[in-house]
């Protein structure tokens, strides 16, 4: 299951994980041959999910161009359905039945599709590219490594020809009441003839009893339809500082008795401000003590199994940390809901990553990670884990092209979504110098710095150049550490050793907690990652071995260090 708890109660959900048809295609002449019509005979078989370069052959362990993949599926009956792709890294076409119904730009965000099904045998065919180029989001020499393939769950719904396509709930919860005022949006999509449908919502809580809910009646025209529907509710608010924070199921029905169609999806009430030099959650300052973290393992790589999700989760507790930053894409929704579950906060991204102005330009490159972002905002909205949306990463945010960039993007997200937006910006110099044009467009800096590691100096005057210019807004230290090779333990503490790493991250911590406007701090990184072969030849055992915790999620000195430095206080703080 791609998410903790139900989304549905009334659909029949095919997964469509398993072993697929697996062909490599790295002259890119599958399209010609007509592989979606003929798929090739003499194919190998893989694991979906998983990234070819884990679960294929050695060869595919750092293949870059498109693949191809089929299966078949049976119905036992004629149905609408629909189906969803949940990560295809990172260009995606599918055809069904031969008929091309899909293609979609981005890794990390669903692909959904609605059609008719007769009853039978079908066969989906999906090709899937991880090549990067100039104008790929990601783009080519990131420091994370370009997984390729279908690396999060396939799923087909079995759904009545009039039913919910999404549900999206706004709410207004005032800072000194736990009265909520919801607004949701119903959007109903109807395959077949007009119909009349009733419509419904409710907010399912014991403690509610029934009484947040709100229905009409309404005729139905093919394609889609939005309603709005009001509801209000005393609500206990979710709190990062609850073990067990509050959650709520909210419940869209179309139609009733075998034609009921009903979508689950689950939020928390909160609210978000940020202050000179605070982040409050419910009006209260919380301090952000965290980390960034990639999907990847060495076994799974982006795919990322309920169990090490978890377990990644009780790592970071252990070391009272509360904050995660999910650089630089959007993360496993399935993550997101341990999330929700536990009080942890979260940063969530789109990957531009060291994007300057030219790049911004080259045609469709703002219009996919505007797409991105819009799907991520709408994918994730109801976690109220998720803090804020990131927009850039250590862009060139000295140029007018990227800050035109910047804008249109935090044009897309406020559109949608009331959350505070940030970026990450690596403008300021441990020298006090720097400028940066686009921060004016987002509402807190998160700084990326790595003074004592790439160059001279002290996180101080970096902080103070970015105060200096941007005095009204706090500082979340988003990116700073060391590389420490797991087990290198060395006398004089040298750089890639664990006690260089440890001194470092402790000495850090220390200035951003005594620093007023410091509202947190999210370690580079959490564990040891894959880096892109590119840097493979500066990068010790082929990793970015900033992690605080190797790849495996064994502890280097520095886990233990932050957990003493933080232990009384982090737990002492939920
Ligand atoms: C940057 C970047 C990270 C990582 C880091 C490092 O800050 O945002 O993805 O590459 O540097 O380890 O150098």
């Amino acid at each position: 299951m791609h998410r903790t708890f139900e989304t549905s109660t009334t659909r029949r959900q095919h997964s469509l994980d398993g072993l697929w048809e697996f062909v490599l295609d790295p002259a890119d002449d599958g399209l010609d041959a007509g592989y979606h019509g003929d798929f090739p005979d003499d194919a190998d078989r893989i694991d979906v999910p998983a990234p070819w370069n884990v679960a294929g052959d050695a060869a595919e362990a750092e293949y870059e161009s498109p693949a191809w993949y089929r299966r078949t599926f049976d119905l036992p009956e004629e149905t609408t359905g629909v189906l969803t792709f949940h990560g295809v890294c990172h260009d995606a076409t599918v055809w069904l039945d031969g008929e091309r119904v899909a293609s979609h730009y981005g890794g990390h965000t669903p692909i959904s599709v609605v059609d008719d099904f007769e009853a039978g045998t079908h066969e989906l065919v999906v090709r899937a590219d991880n090549t990067r180029d100039e104008r790929s989001i990601p783009r080519p020499g990131t420091d994370w490594f370009p997984y390729g393939g279908i690396t999060r769950e396939v799923v087909l719904e079995v759904v009545p020809d009039i039913f919910v396509e999404d549900l999206r709930v706004e709410y207004e919860l005032d800072d000194d009441s736990d009265r909520a005022a919801m607004t949701a949006t119903v959007t109903v999509r109807n395959e077949g003839e007009t119909a009349d449908r009733s419509v419904s919502v409710e907010l399912v809580d014991e403690a509610l009893e029934g009484e947040a809910e709100a229905d009409t009646e309404t005729e139905i025209n093919p394609g889609t339809t939005q309603i709005e529907l009001d509801l209000e509710a005393d609500v206990e608010r979710w709190s990062p500082h609850d073990e067990d924070p509050q959650l709520y199921t909210v419940v869209a029905t179309v139609g009733s008795g075998d034609r009921a169609d009903e979508l689950r999806e689950r939020i928390g009430f909160r609210t978000v401000a940020v202050t000179e030099t605070d982040i409050l959650v419910n009006g209260d300052p919380v301090e952000l003590l965290g980390v960034n973290r990639h999907e990847d393992h060495p076994e799974w790589g982006h795919t990322q199994p309920l169990r090490l999700q978890r377990l990644d989760l009780d790592v970071i507790e252990d070391a009272g940390m509360n904050t995660v930053r999910t650089s630089h894409y959007p993360n496993h929704p399935r993550f997101l809901d341990c999330c929700d579950e536990r009080g942890i906060l979260v940063l969530e991204e789109i990957p531009y990553w060291q994007f300057d102005a030219d790049r911004f330009a080259r045609e469709g490159v703002l219009e996919r990670g505007e797409t991105t972002l819009r799907e991520m905002i709408g994918r994730d909205r109801h976690h109220p884990s998720v803090l804020a949306w990131s927009l850039t990463n250590e862009c060139a945010n000295e140029e007018e092209g990227v800050r035109e960039a910047t804008e249109k993007l935090a044009d897309v997200a406020r559109g949608l979504d009331d959350r505070p937006l940030t970026l990450a910006s690596n403008n300021y110099h441990p020298d006090g110098d720097g400028e940066d044009l686009c921060l004016e467009h987002v509402d807190f800096v998160c700084m990326n710095a790595y003074p004592g590691w790439y160059q001279e100096g002290d996180y101080a005057d970096v902080i103070e150049g970015v105060r200096e210019d941007f005095p009204e807004m706090p500082i979340v230290a988003s990116e700073f550490g060391a590389g420490a090779v797991f087990g290198e333990r060395t006398r004089e503490n040298q750089k890639w050793s664990e006690g260089y790493q440890a001194d470092f991250v402790e000495d850090a911590v220390e200035t951003f907690r005594e620093t007023e406007c410091v509202a947190g701090f999210t370690i580079w990184q959490y564990c040891d990652t894959r880096t892109d072969p590119r840097n493979w030849a500066t990068r010790p055992k082929t990793k970015n071995n900033k992690g605080i915790v190797d790849e495996y999620r064994r502890p280097k000195e520095a886990y233990n260090r932050v957990r003493d430095l933080l232990g009384a206080d982090g737990d002492g703080d939920r």
